[in-house]
């Protein structure tokens, strides 16, 4: 979604701007914007409709000096993507606002500033924030002080990073459902929509929270929480180094992320394991009483996320032995529903700042659920931060927008999570310990799987013409399917559908002909048989079928039927296992379309909008 970067600084802040965006580019976005106020106090302003490049051109060719500014990334919810709708927008050449969110009663206030004599230029809804500033800062108040009075019109949800041009020692930002974090330098700060766009120029951070606002100078940043007071957040230091975000010499962050997934998994494992059991404390210091008392699960995440919360449903029925509900977090957070008996609230997100993953989190803490943990991979998020327990994934930042290396740790912190409410339940010491050294065996089967990547670039050629295909699994393979098909559709926009293998005859059978492939991942487990005969259907229909099998699956390559061989598994690890050659099918297929694979059109990384 949107990025924000703004800076108050001694040195010219246009190529810090500039850089942040740039590192913010994998959030997803279609136009970018920069303003400056230049040292002869003028406010100028660059804004290009596509990639931060064209927008560093057009700063290039008529630079913008100045040591105040702010930037923005904006992914469209309000108004076409076009460069009179992109950000920063301005009031009377006075002051700028650039706005991650929604204000939902826009409308009105638009009515209200029309009448009033403000003419519009965009049909954005963050237009009526900087017209509502500008009349406050026209009554005479001072720039804290106006954005107070503007954020208290909105409704809706905000980060906003605002500057006036009768004002060059102050840069103000306030968050009310986006992110935003404060960086600390050395008589400079900055905001951002999150750390990666400032590693460059600090490794210490404010986060702030709900309802705050700050006001930032070169030397000074003062923050007031909702209720108005001046308070202190803590500064943290973060781990992430800038080459964290770096391609390297992959081709892309995706390619470069499944690749880390054999290390991203062992990091997730690191200290949370013992010789035959599951460490309780890796949830948090409260884990091991909460969990005692928990009686069921109900797990809510959106995309990706979710269908790791499908894998984790077989699990925690099958293995912990306890009720698990799982749901789509847009659909949960509206719907009346009711609450188990001691049941645990589990939210998975990659970047802890999902906004309706968010709202079901708060949604839950008023409906009387045990206790709430979240399953995330930034440690500074929203989310971990208002979750009682917390499971880090330790994927290190995911930067390609379809997610790869965040859906294997969550598949992980599933696992870990079902072992240790296991033990308090049905799971007995020896299966505890053979589970627990099968968790181990994974980054290196990982490996193996890895492997197969020419082979499966191979086999990507044949599905570059098509315009569908569907995906079949049974069983804990049916998410997985799911994942698969979601992958193909978000980089290589091939319209992909997953069923469950026993629900083709119900209807999807009707679709196959010889121009469709049908993917199956058929692990050896108790279902291969069933899955067999669902192959058959397809195959007496002509449907050409590519089938991941793992060795000890007998079924041979025909006419029509490709088998590509996965090394050897436990079915407890097939979901993890079988994810990776669906990825890079998705990977290739798109490379040899020429998508875009790290930002495919469209689609954001960190959904902060509902
Ligand atoms: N509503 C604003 C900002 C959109 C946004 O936050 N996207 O992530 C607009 O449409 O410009």
């Amino acid at each position: 979604m949107c990025g924000i970067v703004g800076a108050i600084a001694q040195r010219p802040v246009a190529a810090i701007l500039l850089e942040g965006l740039r590192r913010l580019e994998y959030r997803g976005y279609d136009s970018a914007g920069i303003a400056v106020l230049n040292p002869d106090g003028q406010l100028n302003r660059a804004r290009t409709l596509g990639k931060v490049a064209r927008l560093a051109e057009a700063v290039a060719a008529q630079p913008l000096p100045g040591l105040l500014g702010i930037a923005h990334t904006r992914w469209a919810t309000h108004g076409e993507p076009a460069t009179h709708n992109a950000h920063p927008h301005i009031c009377r050449d006075r002051c700028a606002v650039v706005h991650n969110g929604i204000i939902e009663n826009h409308e009105l206030l638009r009515a209200e500033q029309r009448a009033a004599g403000h003419r519009f230029t965009s049909e954005t809804d963050t237009e009526v924030i900087v017209h509502a500033l500008y009349d406050a800062l026209a009554a005479g108040l001072s720039l804290i002080d106006a954005v107070r009075q503007t954020t208290a019109q909105l409704q809706g949800a905000y980060a906003l990073g605002v500057l006036d041009r009768h004002d060059p020692e102050h840069l103000v930002a306030a968050r009310q459902g986006s992110p935003l974090v404060i960086g600390i330098g050395f008589g400079e700060h900055f905001i951002a929509s999150d750390v990666f766009a400032l590693l460059p120029v600090t490794n210490r951070f404010i986060f702030l929270e709900e309802g705050d606002l700050a006001e930032l100078t070169r030397e000074t940043v003062r923050i007031w929480n909702a209720a108005g007071e001046l308070v202190e957040r803590p500064l943290k230091t973060s781990q992430v180094t800038a080459e964290a975000a770096e391609r390297g010499s992959y081709r892309h962050f995706m390619l470069k992320e499944i690749f880390e997934q054999p290390q991203a998994l062992a990091a997730t494992l690191e200290g949370r394991l013992l010789a035959d059991r599951v460490l309780p404390e890796s949830f948090g210091s409260q884990a091991a009483a909460l969990f005692s008392q928990i009686q069921a699960v109900t797990i809510v995440a959106c995309g990706t996320s979710f269908h790791a919360a499908l894998v984790a449903r077989h699990w925690l029925e099958a293995i912990a032995g306890l009720p698990c509900q799982v749901e789509v977090a847009s659909e949960y957070r509206y719907r009346a529903h009711v609450v188990p008996a001691q049941a645990l609230f589990v939210t998975i997100s990659q970047s802890g700042e999902t906004a309706d993953t968010l709202a079901a989190l708060r949604l839950a803490q008023a409906s009387g659920y045990a206790a709430t943990l979240a399953i995330c991979n930034v440690p500074e998020s929203s989310l971990v931060r208002e979750s009682d327990l917390v499971l880090l994934t330790r994927a290190g930042p995911e930067i390609g927008v379809a997610s790869t290396k965040a859906f294997t740790t969550q598949l992980t912190a599933l696992l870990l999570l079902t072992i240790a409410l296991g033990r308090l339940h049905r799971l007995d010491a020896t299966e505890e310990a053979r589970l627990v050294t099968l968790l181990r065996s994974v980054p290196k089967q990982l490996e193996a799987v890895l492997a197969l990547d020419a082979q499966i670039a191979a086999l990507a050629e044949q599905f570059v013409d098509k315009q569908h295909t569907l995906f079949l699994g049974r069983g804990t393979q049916y998410p997985i399917a799911l994942e698969g098909a979601l992958k193909l559709k978000e980089i290589s926009y091939i319209h992909a559908e997953a069923y469950p293998a026993g629900e083709l005859k119900h209807g999807p059978l009707a679709l196959i002909d010889e121009e469709m492939p049908v993917v199956v991942v058929a692990p050896n487990n108790a279902l291969l048989e069933k899955l067999k005969s669902n192959l058959e259907e397809v195959r007496a229909r002509g449907g050409q079928l590519f089938v991941f099998a793992d060795s000890q699956v007998a079924l041979t390559a025909t006419a029509g039927v490709t088998v590509i061989r996965l090394p050897e598994t436990d079915d407890l690890l097939a979901p993890l296992i079988f994810t990776v050659p669906l990825q890079l099918l998705a990977y290739h297929v798109a490379v040899l379309k020429g998508t875009d694979v790290d930002q495919p059109r469209n689609l954001a990384k960190s959904v902060t909008v509902e």
